[in-house]
């Protein structure tokens, strides 16, 4: 156990790593390996940012809707300056949007805080979020429009859509996906990093297959839903849309915007989330929408259901039987699986923002759990830095350092100093 000094230490090192990777009204994830602006990394980056400077916080939200398509989606991946240090690249993904983007989405959760950080300061941010909740309304409409399954769940239509690349719940649906004619390509992650560290070979010619298909339709939603072969339920993207959902009425009833249909939505979503219970796993699971099969995995996206409203005494005996396991956070995969590996990526470390999203979640519930998840990220970080991932049983950092989204789930959240 550290003093209080050695805590506001840590509190001001992660206000510097913020500072550190700010590239003036966007933050990357880390300098090298990812030098752009992602969406849900950016989402957390504004969290860190409402610790100690508001305005910040209200800039890297608007700086990301800036490159919302006309469809309502809200890429990825925003390019704002080419940089060849990251593939693929711009000229790989011919997003069709205002700025250079991705073509995919990720886990919906800047409306989680929008609504937290206007809280935090309702005055003072009234006229920036106002401005803002139009663009997340039509980003989520965006979401039920063409992510939903026939249950109402959210669905995965890439793996770097739900920000669990490699996790083990899409390696049945990608073994379905023959990558002919993706070629030579030079992968610039396993440079910076590790490939121990990394997903697979055989996984990356099938994200890139992904790429090239949604590029070769124009990104165009209704033709590549058509012909996509990897489209799965998913507990991340359904559980997360379902809670930024709550927050973005509730944001909206406190600012007095149009809020129709929206707890319609909501409704669809909680049928979608209860369709992900795998009653032989006794656990929310993922599923293949083209085949029905389910991934057969606990993961930390089981756990993201308290996040959004749905507690379920199996799932918490599960996340029990899971923590006893481990010292440093969730695991993101079950460490009793054949498939756990500690230090690769999705498929077993345990990530501080998925920690937050469940311990949050947890906490807003009176779950009991709640104090341990924010313990075990808390000695993670205190212990061995502000890493992309830790290897929950011994705490090792792995992946990129200097991590944007660590250091704003410390100050938001583990740091003992954090309101949160
Ligand atoms: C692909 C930036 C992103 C995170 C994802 C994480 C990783 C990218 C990659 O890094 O994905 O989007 O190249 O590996 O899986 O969650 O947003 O930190």
């Amino acid at each position: 156990m550290k003093d209080m000094a050695d805590y506001d230490a840590l509190d001001a090192e992660a206000r510097r790593i913020l500072h550190l990777n700010d590239r003036g009204g966007y933050t990357v994830p880390t300098d090298g390996l990812y030098p752009y602006q992602w969406n849900w990394d950016s989402a957390f980056a504004a969290f860190g940012f409402a610790q100690f400077d508001l305005d910040r916080a209200w800039v890297e939200l608007e700086t990301l809707m800036t490159g919302q398509w006309a469809s309502g989606m809200v890429p990825h991946i925003l390019f704002h300056q080419v940089d060849d240090r990251y593939f693929p690249g711009p000229d790989v993904w011919q997003g069709v949007g205002p700025i250079p983007s991705s073509g995919i989405t990720q886990p919906a959760v800047a409306a989680i805080f929008a609504r937290l950080i206007y809280e935090q300061a309702p005055e003072e941010s009234r006229d920036r979020v106002m401005a803002l909740w139009p663009k997340l309304r039509a980003w989520h409409r965006w979401f039920m429009d063409w992510r939903t399954d026939d249950a109402g769940a959210i669905c995965v239509t890439h793996p770097w859509e739900a920000g669990r690349d490699n996790t083990p719940e899409w390696d049945a649906p990608l073994k379905r996906i023959d990558p002919q004619g993706v070629g030579e390509y030079t992968r610039r992650d396993t440079s910076h990093v590790d490939p121990a560290m990394r997903p697979t070979k055989f996984d990356y010619d099938r994200y890139i297959w992904l790429v090239n298909l949604g590029a070769s339709v124009g990104w165009d939603d209704a033709k590549l839903k058509a012909i996509n072969p990897f489209r799965v339920a998913d507990p991340t993207m359904t559980f997360i849309l379902l809670r930024a959902h709550r927050d973005l009425l509730a944001l909206g009833e406190a600012l007095g915007c149009d809020t129709a249909g929206i707890a319609d939505e909501i409704a669809v979503l909680e049928a979608g989330a209860r369709s992900l219970w795998n009653p032989e796993l006794r656990c929310f699971d993922a599923r293949d929408v083209v085949t029905g099969d389910w991934a057969g995995c606990v993961s930390s996206a089981s756990f993201l259901c308290w996040g959004a409203g749905i507690d379920d005494a199996e799932t918490a005996a599960h996340l029990d039987r899971v923590m006893a396991k481990v010292q440093y956070g969730v695991p993101s995969h079950d460490p009793e699986s054949p498939r756990f590996e500690p230090k690769r990526y999705w498929r077993g470390p345990s990530w501080a923002i998925m920690n937050y999203l469940i311990g949050s979640g947890l906490a807003a519930m009176g779950k009991p759990q709640a104090d341990m998840v924010r313990d075990h990220t808390r000695a993670a970080i205190e212990h061995h830095g502000f890493a992309e991932y830790f290897d929950p049983l011994t705490g090792d950092p792995a992946g990129g350092s200097t991590f944007t989204w660590t250091a704003a789930v410390w100050l938001g959240w583990a740091s003992p100093n954090a309101r949160g």
